[in-house]
């Protein structure tokens, strides 16, 4: 199984891994950073952190040998996956063993270098029906069917709706937070989207408006931003190059009144304290914000629209914010649901 996570791979690093992939039968695991979600092909598994992380599957489907290129995966469940795997780990890095868990062996090399080798010799395998991609066409189908029952401004039905709006040749930045991690779980692929990018540091939540802004800086094509509204306000300051030099980046801040992700973790257990030194929910009206730095200002209220939104900063791309109202503790229920229909929907298979 190949790891494929987020990282600066030339188009020829692509075709390559691609190659290794199809030609040894092997899947790719596409993260929601890697250039392979949105990549055609019937070899790619896009719903893993949906259920990598169940102890049925764990137990049940064993892989040969893990490979990874590019940074480690976004998602606990696929890390716990990986570092519970008892078979050959490989990280290709040129520069740092990119491992949590330390469980693998690292082989210091560009993915161009080491698929040099790789591919020399390889004989093609047939096709292979991997049970891994059967449970991924039907986590796929199962998390259609529940986001379709889900609110629209839901953190979970939001990313369909974001990643099938956005326009041919976009660019997409995740913001830390729950952004990527939602992004990795409920999101579609859309052949569309170009290129995905993201700044996971120390999964900061500072500068994520002005990478956002580098980015719109260099791109060739309009950048769309998903980020959260403390993440913003962290970050008010990059509106100011954002406005005068008229970058085409169009924020989607999703506004849960504070830090929404701290609703997944045993603090929530403690809602006094949750609140008053966890969540710690911004006072700031981002409409008053963005009119402050001449930035246009966008709140919908409907999916409509919001495509409708979206499409106006497509034809005419000057700095836009568009501010989705999203409640973080039912979302958090929702998300809860998910997973629990996913694992009861997986106990009724008969796994190989
Ligand atoms: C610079 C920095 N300060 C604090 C944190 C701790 N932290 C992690 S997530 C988070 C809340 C982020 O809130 P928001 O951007 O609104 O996103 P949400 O959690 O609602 O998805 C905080 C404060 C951090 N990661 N980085």
């Amino acid at each position: 199984m190949i790891f494929c996570g987020w990282g600066s791979y030339s188009p020829e690093e692509l075709r390559r891994i691609n190659e290794l992939s199809t030609r040894s039968a092997i899947p790719i695991v596409a993260d929601a950073a890697s250039p392979f979600k949105h990549m055609p092909g019937q070899h790619i598994i896009r719903n893993a952190p949906a259920f990598f992380g169940l102890k049925s599957i764990q137990n049940a489907l064993r892989p040969d040998l893990l490979l990874q290129f590019g940074a480690a995966p976004t998602s606990n469940s696929v890390l716990d996956f990986w570092a519970s795997a008892d078979t050959g780990k490989f990280c290709v890095h040129p520069l740092d063993h990119l491992d949590p868990s330390q469980s693998s062996e690292w082989i210091p090399a560009t993915a161009a270098s080491f698929l040099d080798i790789a591919l020399q010799g390889l004989e093609n395998r047939p096709v292979r029906e991997f049970a891994f991609l059967q449970v991924d066409t039907l986590v796929d189908m199962g998390k259609t069917e529940f986001l379709s029952h889900c609110p629209w401004n839901s953190e979970p039905a939001l990313y369909p709706l974001i990643y099938q709006s956005l326009p041919q040749d976009s660019a997409l930045f995740l913001g830390n937070s729950s952004a990527v991690r939602d992004a990795d779980l409920f999101s579609t692929e859309n052949p569309g989207i170009s290129r995905v990018i993201v700044n996971r540091g120390a999964s900061g939540i500072d500068g994520l408006i002005a990478s956002a802004a580098g980015c719109a800086a260099v791109s060739a094509s309009p950048v769309f931003a998903v980020l959260g509204d403390l993440s913003f306000q962290y970050d008010i300051s990059s509106l100011q190059s954002l406005a005068s030099d008229v970058l085409p980046l169009c924020l989607i801040v999703l506004n849960n009144r504070g830090g929404g992700i701290f609703h997944r973790l045993p603090v929530a257990d403690y809602p006094e304290q949750l609140q008053k030194y966890f969540i710690t929910s911004p006072l700031m009206d981002i409409s008053a914000v963005c009119s402050a730095f001449k930035i246009r200002h966008t709140k919908p209220r409907s999916p409509r629209h919001f495509t409708e939104a979206l499409q106006r900063f497509s034809a005419d791309p000057l700095p836009t914010v568009i501010e989705i109202d999203t409640d973080s503790r039912h979302s958090q229920e929702l998300r809860s649901r998910f997973t629990l229909r996913i694992e009861q929907a997986l106990q009724n298979i008969s796994l190989p």
